[in-house]
Parts: structure tokens; C-alpha cells; sequence
């Protein structure tokens, strides 16, 4: 009973206080608006700097990501199970999953920049598309912000399932019967590497990342990747890919700097 009395002494004492010390800041300001975030927790307002860092600069970093040693041999997709996807390709379809290129260029590399990037970065407006074309997902390695919109398309005259397999964001699993059917999705939490996968085409396959910041890109077929609009500062910056794992790299970027940043990724 004791030990009760004193904690409720002690929660409306610091009731007391907290709605005290935010009226005494405002009327001793005097000004309408709420105090800031540092006032309310007394942190020191001289240490914060007149302009708050830039979120977006003029630094640009362009490289290729390229695999050493033995390029696997790569893996025809075998569609015959549904006519749709079959007739949907003139030509063989090899897998993406471990596709080199010309002189080891790697395509499907997520890059993006994993460490040293500031302030808040409000999602485009703009939806992400991941379409169905041909039993294939496009793009296969995607990248989009946090809390953008994702709109899933099936653009196939066949069923496909869109088997989501998120673990900090909501995992999902909706079936797209219809051809055009479309289906909005939203990823509110920084996560790396999501599968998704059709259970009904099991060699349909994409990885999207979901990203606090913009500054990211995937490998063209040349291997090559941009990443411009960054702020002066230190960046870890790293690469990832599905069959041949990740790399990461430090680098300093200045002022209207445009750097070059190469990775090697090594057959396994
Ligand atoms: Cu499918």
C-alpha cells in the first residue's frame, strides 16, 4: 500500500511537471506555435547548426560491378508447363540469377548506401511498377522508398500468384488471375532483399528492397550504376547480389563531385 501511494505520488508529480515545464516554454517564448523538439528535451539549441544539413546535393557516384573468376553456366527457364509463358518468347530465356555478361559485367546488383546518409527523405509520389510480362517479374532486382507505393501489374493472359515474403515489413500472398489486374502495395519499413516469388511459375522470381533514402540503383546489363543528387559527406556504400553476395565500400563525395566506384563480386 505504501509503495503504491508513493508511485502515484510520483506519476502525478511528473504529470505535473511535464505539463508545467511545456506551458512555462511556450509562454516564456512568447509565441503561439508548440515548442521544438529540442526545447522539449532541453537539448542545447546553439549545438544545432543554423541550416540543417542538406538532404539532396550534387554528388554523383558511377561504377561497374564485375565478377571474378569462373562465370557459372547459366540455367535455361523451362516454360513448357504453361503455353502462355512459352509463346510469350521468341527466343530461350536464361535465368537472371546468375547471369554475367561481357567481360563479367553484372546486371540485377542492388547498390545503395547503407550508411552516412542525413535527414528525412519523404517517398515520390510516384508508384513503383512490378510487372508480370511474359512469366517473368519486371524488373527482377528493384529498389523503392519507404512508405511508396508499389503498384503490382499482371500483364499475362495466365494466372499468377505474387507470393511476398517480407519479414520486417507484412508479408503478403494475392493471386492476379486476370490479365491487367493491378494491386497496390505500400513497404513502410527499411528492409533488404524481399523475395517474390509465383508459386505457379516457381522460376518467376524479383528481390525489392525498401529503402529510407533515394540514393540507391540496380546494374544495367553492362553492369554499370548511377547514383547522383548526394550530399558532400563519407558514404558506406554497398552491393548486393543474389548468387554472388555483397561487397561494401567506404568513399568521401563533394560538392558537385562526380566519383567512381567500382566492385568486384567473386564466383563462388
Ligand atoms: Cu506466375
Amino acid at each position: 500500500m505504501k509503495s503504491f501511494l508513493k508511485a502515484a505520488q510520483l506519476l502525478i508529480l511528473s504529470l505535473f511537471l511535464a505539463i508545467g515545464g511545456v506551458d512555462l516554454t511556450a509562454l516564456a517564448m512568447g509565441r503561439q506555435e508548440p515548442p521544438t523538439q529540442a526545447e522539449r528535451t532541453g537539448a542545447a539549441v546553439a549545438s544545432v547548426p543554423a541550416a540543417e544539413a542538406a538532404t539532396t546535393g550534387s554528388g554523383t557516384l558511377t561504377g561497374k560491378v564485375t565478377l571474378s573468376g569462373k562465370a557459372p553456366a547459366g540455367d535455361k527457364l523451362k516454360m513448357n508447363a504453361d503455353p502462355v509463358c512459352l509463346q510469350a518468347h521468341s527466343h530461350e530465356v536464361m535465368a537472371q540469377a546468375a547471369q554475367v555478361n561481357d567481360n563479367g559485367a553484372l546486371p540485377y546488383v542492388f547498390v545503395s548506401i547503407t550508411e552516412g546518409v542525413s535527414g528525412s527523405h519523404p517517398a515520390p509520389g510516384d508508384p513503383v511498377v512490378l510487372n508480370q510480362v511474359g512469366c517473368m517479374y519486371e524488373p527482377h532486382v528493384f529498389g523503392m522508398q519507404a512508405g511508396q507505393k508499389v503498384e503490382i501489374r499482371n500483364s499475362d493472359s495466365t494466372l499468377h500468384n505474387v507470393n511476398c515474403q517480407a519479414q520486417v515489413n507484412k508479408k503478403f500472398n494475392i493471386a492476379q488471375p486476370v490479365k491487367g489486374m493491378k494491386t497496390d502495395k505500400v513497404f513502410d519499413k527499411a528492409e533488404k532483399a524481399i523475395p517474390f516469388k509465383c508459386n505457379v511459375h516457381p522460376w518467376m522470381q524479383a528481390y525489392g528492397f525498401v529503402v529510407d533514402h533515394p540514393f540507391f540503383a540496380v546494374t544495367g546489363a553492362d553492369g554499370s550504376f548511377t547514383i547522383s543528387g548526394l550530399p558532400a559527406g563519407t558514404y558506406t556504400v554497398e552491393a548486393w547480389h543474389e548468387t554472388f553476395g555483397s561487397a561494401a565500400q567506404k568513399v568521401t563525395v563533394a560538392d558537385g563531385e562526380s566519383k567512381s566506384l567500382d566492385f568486384t563480386l567473386k564466383a563462388s
